[in-house]
C-alpha cells in the first residue's frame, strides 16, 4: 500500500466516501482504448494508407509502426501502462490476414480472429469500427449517403460486414461490442438539396441494421459531428439527425465525440437529455483545442463534468466510455497512456465526489454551501487513490513514463 492511501482513505471517509467502493467500481467501468492513436490511423493493411474523409493525424514524431510486430509492440507496452477495466476499439482497417488483401465489403469475422485470441489474453473486451473513408469508394466525399447507388451500395454491405464481426467479438468475448458508425459525408461548400443524403442516409442505416442481432453481443452507435476538414459547410450526419434516428428506430444509440461539437457546447450537459429517455450513449472523448483537432483526452473540466454527471445521475451502466484521438505529434504509445489515465483519474475523481452532501445542500436549497462544498471538492486527494489503484494492478504510478522510455 502507498504510504499516503490511508491518509486519503480517512479524508474522504470524514466526508462519508468510502474509497473501497471506488476502487472496486473503477474495475467495473470499463474504458475502450482507440486502436488508431498508435499509429495515425493507418491501419495494418497498408501501411502506406493515406488518411482521408476530413480527418487529420498531424505531427511526425518518431515510433510509428512499420509492420504487425512493430503495431503489437506499441500496443502491448501502452495495455500494460493503463491500469483497470479495459476494451480495445478496433477500426475494420486492422484485420489480421497475413498480408491478404480482403475488399471492405467482404470482410469477415476469420479476418479479426486474432484479435479475440489477443484480448482473451488480455483479458479485455473489444469495440468496433466500420471504415467509411480513406478507401477509393469514399473519394467523392459521399458514403452512406451518396446519390450513386454503386457507392452506397459498397458501403452498406461494408456496414453489414462490420456488424457481423462486432457480434463475433462479443459472443466470443461473453462482454457487449458497440461497432460505432461514422461517415465523413458532407459538403465544403453551401448544400442546396440537404434532405437528399439524409433520406439516403436513413436508408442506408435501415439496411445496414436490418439485420436481428443480439444486443448482447453487439450495439450500433452513430456519431454526429458539425464539420470535418474540406466538409465546413454541411455535414449529412449531425449531432441531430442521428438523435432522431436512434430515438425513432431504436436500432442504434447515439455517439457523442467531445470535439464534434460547436466550442462553447458542453457535452457533459447532454447526457441526462438522453438518460431521462432510457437511451445508452457511446462516448468518444477527446480534446478539441479550438476545432475537431483530437488532442489528447486530459483530466480537464469538460472530462470530469462528463464523469460528475454520470456519477451524480447513476449513468455509468448506460453510458460507454470511449477514447478517441490521434495526435502524431507526440510519442504514440505515451498519447495513448497519457489519454487513458487521464480519462480513468477523472472517473476515479467523480466516483470519489462527496455527492451525498452536494444533493442535499441542493434539497435544502442551501446554495451557499453547494457552492462552496463543490469548490472544496475539487482538491480532495484522487490523485492518491489512482497511485493505489496503479500498485494495486502492478502497474506503474506517476512515473510510468520512466518505465515506458
Ligand atoms: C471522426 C470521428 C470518428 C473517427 C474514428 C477514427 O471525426 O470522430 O470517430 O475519429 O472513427
Ligand atoms: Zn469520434
Amino acid at each position: 500500500m502507498n504510504k499516503h492511501y490511508e491518509t486519503a482513505r480517512q479524508i474522504y471517509a470524514d466526508w462519508g466516501v468510502d474509497t473501497e467502493a471506488a476502487l472496486r467500481r473503477m474495475d467495473e467501468i470499463p474504458l475502450s482504448i482507440n486502436c488508431w492513436q498508435l499509429d495515425d490511423l493507418t491501419g495494418l493493411e497498408d501501411f502506406d494508407a493515406k488518411l482521408t474523409g476530413g480527418i487529420a493525424a498531424t505531427g511526425n514524431a518518431p515510433g510509428k509502426p512499420r509492420s504487425v510486430e512493430e503495431y503489437f509492440d506499441s500496443l502491448n507496452r501502452m495495455l500494460e501502462l493503463v491500469p483497470g477495466a479495459k476494451h480495445l476499439a478496433l477500426h475494420s482497417v486492422y484485420p489480421l490476414t497475413n498480408g491478404v488483401k480482403v475488399p471492405r465489403n467482404q470482410l469477415r469475422p476469420e479476418h479479426f480472429a486474432p484479435w479475440v485470441d489477443y484480448a482473451r489474453e488480455k483479458g479485455i473486451g473489444l469495440d468496433f469500427n466500420p471504415t467509411y473513408f480513406s478507401h477509393p469508394m469514399s473519394e467523392s466525399g459521399w458514403t452512406l449517403s451518396s446519390a450513386d447507388e454503386g457507392v452506397r451500395e459498397f458501403w452498406v454491405e461494408h456496414g453489414i460486414a462490420c456488424r457481423r464481426i462486432g457480434a463475433y467479438f462479443g459472443r466470443e468475448l461473453g462482454e457487449t461490442c458497440v461497432t460505432n458508425h461514422w461517415i465523413p459525408d458532407g459538403s465544403k461548400d453551401t448544400r442546396v438539396d440537404t434532405l437528399g443524403p439524409r433520406e439516403r442516409l436513413i436508408d442506408s442505416l435501415n439496411r445496414i441494421f436490418a439485420e436481428p442481432i443480439d444486443r448482447r453481443y453487439n450495439v450500433d452507435s452513430v456519431e454526429g459531428k458539425v464539420f470535418g476538414l474540406g466538409v465546413e459547410s454541411y455535414t449529412v450526419g449531425s449531432h441531430e439527425f442521428y438523435t432522431n434516428y436512434a430515438l425513432t428506430t431504436g436500432k442504434a444509440i447515439v455517439c457523442m465525440d467531445t470535439g464534434h461539437y460547436h466550442p462553447t457546447e458542453s457535452v457533459a450537459a447532454k447526457l441526462t437529455s438522453y438518460l431521462a429517455f432510457g437511451q445508452e450513449i457511446m462516448m468518444h472523448l477527446s480534446r478539441c483545442v479550438r476545432w475537431d483537432s483530437d488532442h489528447v483526452a486530459i483530466a480537464n473540466e469538460d472530462t470530469v463534468s462528463i464523469m460528475q454527471e454520470l456519477k451524480r445521475c447513476r449513468g455509468f451502466d448506460k453510458v460507454h466510455l470511449g477514447l478517441d484521438f490521434f495526435d502524431a505529434s507526440i510519442d504514440r504509445v505515451a498519447a495513448s497512456v497519457i489519454g487513458a489515465r487521464s480519462v480513468k483519474k477523472a472517473l476515479l475523481t467523480a466516483l470519489l465526489e462527496p455527492t451525498e452532501h452536494l444533493l442535499k445542500a441542493e434539497a435544502e436549497n442551501d446554495l451557499t454551501r453547494r457552492l462552496a462544498l463543490l469548490e472544496e471538492f475539487r482538491f480532495l486527494p484522487a490523485g492518491i487513490v489512482f497511485e493505489e489503484y496503479c500498485e494495486r494492478h502492478n502497474m506503474p504510478g506517476a512515473n510510468w513514463l520512466e518505465t515506458l522510455r
